[in-house]
């Protein structure tokens, strides 16, 4: 895998351009958001920051690249189906934008400064560059395959904790109230005895990012969306640790259940989530 530039601009220069601009808005939107709306359920929120957002980043991903497909959460119908579908719609895609516009709408919308943009280019179903961006700390993760995974141009690792008992896990309680929220609190009962603690951020992406740069030692989550786990999932591997589904296959843009880990817990949460 080569860098690829095209007219002069990588295309992680237009991601990184795209985040931080999109997350410079959303930061001015804070409290100041005029719609929100209910899509799917009363906790499925959207704003019109959200769909702003897309807009702002789509735009620019197209005036660049106008051959490139595009997926971002706010084009595709509320719902687990419509999603799955969606994906599937750009199988044959060469490259794909797999775009969060607001990664933690919950938190945007009560003000609690946990959020982020996340956007991934895959090429022929394989991510090959990932950037989630924080606006509230003014933090950019940006991964490329292969090439490494940085935030804000310094290099990041995985962390070292090789137990669980030393492990800071992170987890999302899923939307879904009827199967994987009640799979998901088994989860969070055999392990909360185990681990060093656990917490919930409420972005699944910023999850991830903090996978990459060691601020927690694994992060999962069920029942999530290739927007919420492309970026991130690049960010993880490419800072040495180790994304996949819950069985443990490799992570594709198709896993909805994931487990994100520094590598060395890996196997050990991804047993443990098995016996629930
Ligand atoms: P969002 O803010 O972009 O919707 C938090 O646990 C994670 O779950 C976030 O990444 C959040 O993304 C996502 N999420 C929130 N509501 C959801 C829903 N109804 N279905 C699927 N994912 C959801
Ligand atoms: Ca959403
Ligand atoms: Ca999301
Ligand atoms: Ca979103």
């Amino acid at each position: 895998y080569n860098r690829p530039v095209i007219g002069g601009k990588s295309f992680t220069a237009v991601a990184i351009n795209c985040a931080s601009k999109a997350g410079e808005w959303i930061k001015t939107k804070i409290g100041n958001y005029t719609s929100l709306s209910l899509k799917y359920s009363p906790t499925d929120l959207v704003t019109e920051v959200d769909k702003g957002s897309e807009m702002m980043i789509r735009n620019l991903v197209l005036t660049h690249f106008p051959h490139h497909s595009f997926l971002g959460e706010e084009g595709v119908e509320p719902g687990p189906e419509a999603s799955a579908k969606a994906l599937n719609s750009f199988r044959d895609a060469e490259y794909l934008w797999v775009v969060d516009p607001i990664d933690g709408t919950t938190n945007f919308v009560h003000g609690f400064p946990f959020f982020s943009v996340s956007i991934a280019l895959s090429y022929r179903g394989e991510v090959i560059v990932g950037v989630v961006y924080d606006p509230m700390r003014d933090e950019l993760f940006v991964a490329e395959k292969g090439k490494g995974a940085y935030v804000h141009g310094k290099p990041m690792r995985t962390s070292t904790e090789s137990t669980l008992s030393e492990s800071l896990l992170a987890t999302g309680f899923p939307a879904d109230q009827k199967v994987a929220l009640p799979l998901n609190m088994k989860g969070l009962q055999a392990l909360a005895p185990q681990v060093r603690n656990i917490r919930s951020g409420g972005s699944a992406a910023l999850h991830m990012a903090y996978v990459a740069c060691g601020r927690l030692t694994g992060f999962w989550e069920i029942g999530l969306n290739s927007w919420d786990l492309a970026a991130g999932s690049l960010l993880v591997s490419e800072s040495g640790g180790r994304v996949t589904d819950y069985k443990g296959d490799p992570y594709n843009l198709g896993v909805r259940n994931v487990i994100a880990t520094n590598g060395a817990i890996h196997e050990q949460l991804v047993d443990e989530l098995a016996k629930v």
